[in-house]
């Protein structure tokens, strides 16, 4: 297939074009590169050097017979989108290029401004695109498990089955989410399910969850395919963030009580379910919702099993309960239904002592890159 990678500089999209190339499929990624400003704006960098898009693209060719190709360019351009959409021709096109980090979207006004025209646009230009363009490609877009917070029953997979004044319908999932972040993920939803029944387009929204690991089959391969790995406080995410604080002897910061239960994946999860979607596509006209994580945990639950490893590695870690800097409830029911991408034959990798003996390893090893100033949150929801 001819896989247009949007957002294949970042964390899932390096690792998902570097996957769905080893197996044989032409990747064009298109990207502008903002993931690595951001960190220059919040002075910070990845916990492992990584190589600039230009140096990872051209050791794939040196080394692999894998075709990757790049467009450097911005969605809310729309010439981009629609440069990028005719010269490619794409069968299926993977949407990644969001601002992705909900303490970002929380700064102040121009960082929430920023994060949702660019997520809406960038997703508003595409579908246009898309429309104008190759109306049979296949939307698969990153949305997100926040985008349904924190209900009291159980979450499905997009949709639900509603009883009303004695009558019944299959309605949108009721959203709650987290953020301005999480926000633009729902508002980019809406758009997309509107498109697909206007418009006869296919399209599934992969809502995932919190992401760890950071290395795949592929990323291992060469030094200069390696993965971003964050741990500071506005785009580390949690599991990784503790295994960074563990190696340098700082507290795992536990925001609030910990009962915050999420749904987690593996890296190794998020390349496979992306490469599931694109090998069995959603019907023309169908938007698709799919939960994509396989396990839950709470936030201190976590932090425990990140404690006693690093205890058992002779690390001196211990956890710290700070003011939870959001607006979430911290002790709740949680319970997701994520069967789709099981149906279609994900093999999980769950968490295990292994895989975080590991990280910690990692992290070990790069600690000297570790601005321990980054660490605690500064970024508050009130
Ligand atoms: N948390 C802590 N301590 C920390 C960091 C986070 O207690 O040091 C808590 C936080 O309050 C929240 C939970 O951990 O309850 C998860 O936070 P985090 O790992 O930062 O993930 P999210 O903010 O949910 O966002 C990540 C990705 C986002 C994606 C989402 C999927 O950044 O792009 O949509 O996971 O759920």
């Amino acid at each position: 297939m001819k896989i247009m990678i949007a957002g294949g500089d970042g964390f899932c999209g390096w690792p998902t074009s570097l996957h769905l190339a080893a197996r044989g499929h032409e990747i064009l990624i298109v990207d502008n590169l903002v993931r690595r400003t951001y960190d220059e704006e919040l002075n910070t960098q990845s916990l492992t050097p990584i190589a600039s898009l230009e140096e990872r693209v051209r050791s794939v060719r040196e080394t692999t017979p894998w075709a990757i190709d790049t467009l450097i360019g911005d969605l809310q351009d729309y010439d981009v989108v629609e440069q990028a959409l005719r010269s490619f021709q794409p069968d299926a096109i993977v949407h990644f290029a969001e601002q992705r980090s909900a303490p970002y979207s929380m700064m102040d006004r121009e960082h929430a401004v920023y994060t949702q025209v660019n997520n809406v646009v960038g997703t508003l230009n595409l579908l246009y695109g898309i429309k104008a363009v190759c109306p049979d490609a296949h939307l698969i877009k990153l949305g997100t498990m926040g985008e349904y917070g924190t209900p009291n029953i159980d979450i499905e997979e997009g949709y639900l089955r509603v009883e009303h004044n004695g009558r019944s319908d299959v309605l949108p999932y009721p959203k709650q989410p987290f953020s301005m972040y999480h926000l633009s993920k729902v508002h980019d939803s809406h758009n997309i399910m509107f498109a697909c029944k206007a418009w006869g387009l296919r399209a599934t929204d992969l809502n995932q969850g919190v992401v760890y690991g950071y290395q795949t089959d592929e990323t291992r391969q060469n030094p200069l395919f390696v993965n971003r790995l964050d741990y500071d406080h506005v785009f580390g995410t949690v599991l990784n963030r503790f295994c960074a604080q563990a190696v340098i002897g700082h507290d795992l910061t536990v925001y609030g009580e910990g009962g915050q239960t999420r749904g987690f994946l593996e890296i190794r999860d998020t390349v496979r379910c992306i490469e599931l979607a694109a090998l069995h596509p959603a019907d023309q006209g169908e938007f698709r919702v799919f939960n994509q994580f396989t396990e839950q945990f709470s936030v201190l639950e976590l932090a425990k099993r990140v404690e006693a490893v690093a205890q058992s590695l002779g690390f001196n870690t211990k956890i710290a309960h700070l003011e939870n800097p959001r607006v979430e409830k911290q002790s709740h029911y949680y319970h997701a239904k994520h069967t789709k991408l099981l149906d279609l034959g994900l093999e999980p990798h769950l968490l295990s002592d292994t895989m975080i003996t590991e990280m910690l390893q990692e992290a070990y090893r790069h600690q000297d890159r570790i601005r321990a100033s980054a660490l605690l949150p500064t970024i508050t929801w009130r």
